[in-house]
């Protein structure tokens, strides 16, 4: 039904526009209110505002999509709420917007809506978290991090960093405070963890949800520190949470860094986005941080660049990121044969980093 009152609607705008402008598919639209003439528009639909990663992601799809380089950006945060998105989505077809681009906040349950986004004909772009949808289809490309293989390379420095203290898989007794439960980041992060405590005998004490929060970090970690009395790792699915973990471990009158024998509760964590974070990476308070790379915001434009040209993009596009330690005693981990250098986190380091 849309499709055809869209096809009636294009013929007649084209008749009478005489087809001059960019494609047919922005002539035939209702124009929402501050779009400029000429400009794209893409509607964005942000999952909240829980993280110093979340920030600088939104940040940067700011500094993008600006009005000077030629774009009307509708920006809507979910509020860490499923419904709310898609009630975004919903509106960007109301306002028959150029792009939607969506960074999910969990996998699952977006089918009905990409559905009615494909109806639409409105290209969607799956920014950071990807969606678990019946049909490929259902979206035009995602562009973000493996989860998957950031949460092994954590494990892999974390086997390896507790090897050369001698330290054996039973002896290493892991809490894991995860990201918000059914994103892909957790998802990725948590398996990656669970594989190597089957596969060395790690004693994986409880996983709890930290939402990716430093409030709820602090409360998870107190909570498991008097649940279980003999952790010496702390698995934090991002830095946030890590945060929030140190702090527990403060007032619980224990001590966070590197050296296991020595009592010492070991922290890993994820993102490198957060400055105290990274900081406390570079004194050895946080032994690990995988890095995750949130400045998404040139890649969904050069991926619209391409479906402008009348290309198509890849359908998947991962970023390429490293991790921090600033220990010395790794130096690279290797992964399903391949092999991930170690960055040797300095002062100079993180001066030169772009985010
Ligand atoms: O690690 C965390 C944020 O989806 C990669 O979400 C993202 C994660 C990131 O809240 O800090």
């Amino acid at each position: 039904m849309k499709k055809n009152y869209k096809f009636l609607a294009m013929i007649l705008a084209l008749a009478l526009a005489g087809g001059c402008g960019k494609t047919d598919k922005t002539e035939t639209k209702a124009e929402p209110a501050a779009e400029t003439a000429g400009s794209v528009t893409v509607g964005f639909s942000q999952l909240g505002a829980e993280s110093d990663w979340r920030n600088a992601n939104t940040e940067s799809m700011r500094e993008t999509f600006t009005a000077a380089a030629g774009y009307n950006l509708v920006f809507e945060d979910g509020q860490q709420k499923q419904s709310k998105q898609i009630t975004a989505i919903r509106s960007f077809i109301q306002q028959n917007v150029d792009y939607i681009v969506l960074a999910p906040v969990t996998q699952d349950g977006w089918d009905s809506v990409l559905m009615e986004a494909r109806d639409a004909d409105i290209p969607v772009i799956i920014v950071d978290r990807m969606v678990d949808v019946s049909v490929p289809d259902l979206f035009t490309c995602w562009v973000g991090s493996d989860f998957y293989l950031e949460g092994q390379k954590a494990c892999e420095w974390l086997y390896r960093h507790a090897a050369t203290q001698g330290v054996r898989g039973h002896d290493l007794h892991i809490v894991d405070i995860q990201g918000t439960l059914g994103s892909s980041a957790q998802i990725g992060r948590t398996r990656g963890l669970e594989e190597y405590c089957k596969r060395y005998g790690w004693d994986l004490r409880g996983e709890t949800s930290g939402d990716f929060t430093q409030a709820k970090g602090r409360e998870v970690m107190a909570q498991m520190l008097v649940t279980y009395n003999n952790v010496n790792v702390v698995y934090c699915e991002n830095d946030n949470e890590a945060l929030g973990a140190l702090e527990a471990i403060e007032a619980a009158g224990k001590h966070a860094g590197g050296d296991l024998q020595a009592g010492d509760i070991l922290v890993v964590s994820f993102d490198g986005v957060n400055e105290t974070a990274i900081q406390y990476c570079l004194d050895g308070t946080i032994g690990c941080i995988v890095e995750c790379n949130p400045l998404h915001g040139p890649r969904v434009k050069s991926i619209i660049d391409t479906l402008e040209a009348g290309q198509m993009p890849d359908k998947l596009e991962y970023v390429s990121e490293t991790l921090y330690s600033s220990f010395g005693s790794v130096d690279s981990v290797s992964i399903g044969g391949e092999s991930y250098p170690v960055t040797i986190l300095t002062q100079e380091v993180i001066d030169n980093r772009q985010y």
